[in-house]
């Protein structure tokens, strides 16, 4: 039997961010553990954690340096254990994060590789330069700016990184690679460990020769590359996961290749992460030239998507917020008057899809952006690359500032807020990360004692999955509106129908479609279903058998 993620909802925590259990302003793994009734009280199933393992730390814990080991930072392997063992007595399993495309410089294997160690060289993406060494063997540029190859003088090559010089590509052709990561895997798996998420998985199968390919982003010549599929179905198969949770992070996919990512018969992972519909605000593509969301866009994304996965066998992870993305609601829904309304809209969007949901951290509070005004309040390399990088296009610091405001990873990373006392509750001390200011009224206790909070509306939204098989496993159908503001979409499954009705904006829209009478399962306005017009964000779900 494979593992039940239908009816499942996992919450992601950024360790770094959730929880500070000794005072140094970090979180860690007994924060965690403090707060598991409280993630238990959500409904949801699983947690994801972001890596916690050895790093230096260039990339947040992107880096790793030991797989098996945790950082000091964070805690010790006896937190670790104990925190996987609370968990499982509340029913709640943990997804440990793979980061399994490259690691980082300061891994043994790159410090061995760096020395001339032929064996090890070969763990990674070794080539000999053009013109006598000079220049790498394709113009490429890597995901936090600048080029994705680096010079090593001692060895007169160059070797692949798509993200952080400090973040070696791993060589997933050589055999020897692929068996330790599976030896990764079988660790945490006797650890107990319930399912992975496995970071930019449709990276790993890299081209045979890099010289005379396109110039340009080295992210779109990788991306499910010649081997990739084969790679994933043996990591999985050999280590016997393929009956838990996994994840697979696929950077700018396609549908076909998620298809085959998660259809059951090809024995690869129960599902993806896709990003297209968090790049709807990108001018010309690019996610440093800020534009308002184009809903148009939008909507023929999710049709798209969540009809061809359902009418092929696929699963998707359905999502708006990680810790890479700005918070959704400064972002497609309105931090001001309607705070509340949208931020409970785009929880019911996502929440009543075909796919299996995830919470980010502070998500279910209505956390929003962080307002810095000051590049010291940054900490991200991608964000401070990015800075200087516009910077030198000319554009000015406060034009570079407000893009920052908007685009940088930062805004989803802000301490969670627990309450209203000093640093938010999340630590003693003054946080590794500024918080925005709006900590003092948007907070778990504060949401706790309002019936009517976004934290509460969550709630029910998670656990109308796990009461109705028409959310959890109907197929799905976009509906026209006629109103490209308004999306609507239908499920059905054994007689049973949904309809899901969302307002994007902050105006009353009138739509063309007529919903038949029916049960309001749920809705951010009290006397919800008013149809013909609806209200600034309104979100209905009508259920009829
Ligand atoms: O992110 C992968 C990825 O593609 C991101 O770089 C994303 O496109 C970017 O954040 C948007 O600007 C994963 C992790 O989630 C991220 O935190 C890591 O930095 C990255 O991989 C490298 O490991
Ligand atoms: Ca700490």
């Amino acid at each position: 039997m494979r593992n039940n993620f239908k009816n499942s909802t996992v919450y992601q925590i950024y360790v770094k961010s959730f929880c500070d259990s000794n005072g140094d302003g970090i979180g860690d793994l007994n924060g965690i553990r403090s707060k598991l009734r409280y993630i238990k009280s959500l409904g949801v199933d699983y947690i994801w954690t972001t890596p916690f393992f050895c790093s230096p730390m260039i990339d947040n814990g992107y880096d790793v340096s030991d797989y098996k080991n945790i950082n000091p930072m964070f805690g010790t392997m006896q937190d670790c254990e104990a925190m996987i063992a609370d968990a499982e007595e509340l029913g709640i399993g943990f997804m440990f994060d793979m980061v399994f495309n490259h690691t980082s410089n300061k891994h043994e294997w790159f410090q061995k590789a760096l020395a001339g160690d032929k064996e090890y060289m070969d763990y990674y993406i070794f080539q000999d330069g053009l013109e006598g060494g000079k220049k790498p063997p394709v113009e490429w540029t890597a995901s936090f700016g600048g080029p994705a190859w680096e010079y090593v003088p001692s060895l007169n090559k160059w070797y692949l990184h798509l993200f952080d010089p400090a973040q070696p590509d791993l060589n997933w052709e050589n055999p020897k690679v692929r068996e330790e990561l599976k030896d990764v895997i079988r660790f945490w798996k006797a650890k107990g460990v319930k399912g992975f998420r496995f970071d930019v998985l449709n990276l790993i199968s890299k081209p045979e020769k890099f010289v005379g390919l396109p110039a340009g982003s080295a992210h779109r010549c990788c991306k499910d590359g010649r081997h990739v599929h084969e790679f994933i179905r043996e990591l999985v198969t050999d280590t016997g996961i393929e009956e838990m949770i996994t994840v697979g992070e696929m950077a700018s996919t396609t549908l076909d290749n998620c298809i085959r990512y998660t259809n059951p018969d090809n024995h690869e992972l129960s599902m993806c992460f896709s990003f297209h519909h968090l790049k709807v605000d990108y001018k010309d593509g690019d996610k440093w030239s800020l534009m308002p969301p184009d809903l148009r866009k939008l909507r023929e994304l999710f049709k798209e998507w969540q009809e061809e996965m359902s009418k092929h066998g696929g699963w998707n992870a359905v999502f708006w917020c990680n810790h890479d993305q700005p918070r959704i609601v400064s972002r497609f829904g309105d931090e001001g008057q309607y705070w509340k309304q949208s931020a409970k809209m785009l929880g019911t969007f996502i929440h009543m899809l075909r796919g299996t949901p995830y919470v980010y951290q502070g998500e279910e509070l209505g956390m929003t952006n962080a307002h810095y005004t000051s590049i010291d309040d940054y900490d991200d390399v991608e964000a401070i690359n990015y800075y200087n990088i516009l910077l030198q296009r000319g554009i000015s610091q406060n034009e570079a500032l407000k893009v920052l405001a908007n685009r940088a990873r930062d805004n989803g990373r802000t301490p969670m807020q627990w309450n209203a006392e000093n640093f938010a509750g999340f630590s003693d001390a003054s946080p590794w990360l500024k918080l925005p200011d709006n900590f003092t009224s948007i907070n778990v206790d504060a949401e706790e004692t309002d019936p009517d909070s976004i934290l509460n509306y969550y709630r029910k939204l998670i656990s109308l999955r796990k009461k109705y098989r028409v959310i959890s496993e109907g197929e799905i159908r976009f509906l026209d509106t006629g109103n490209e503001k308004v999306l609507a979409y239908e499920r059905t499954f054994e007689g049973q129908k949904l309809i899901t009705v969302c307002n994007f904006s902050g105006d009353y829209e009138k739509i063309s479609l007529s919903i038949p009478e029916g049960e309001v399962l749920i809705s951010n306005y009290e006397d919800g279903q008013k149809f013909g017009e609806l209200r600034p964000y309104e979100a209905d779900v009508i259920y009829n058998v």
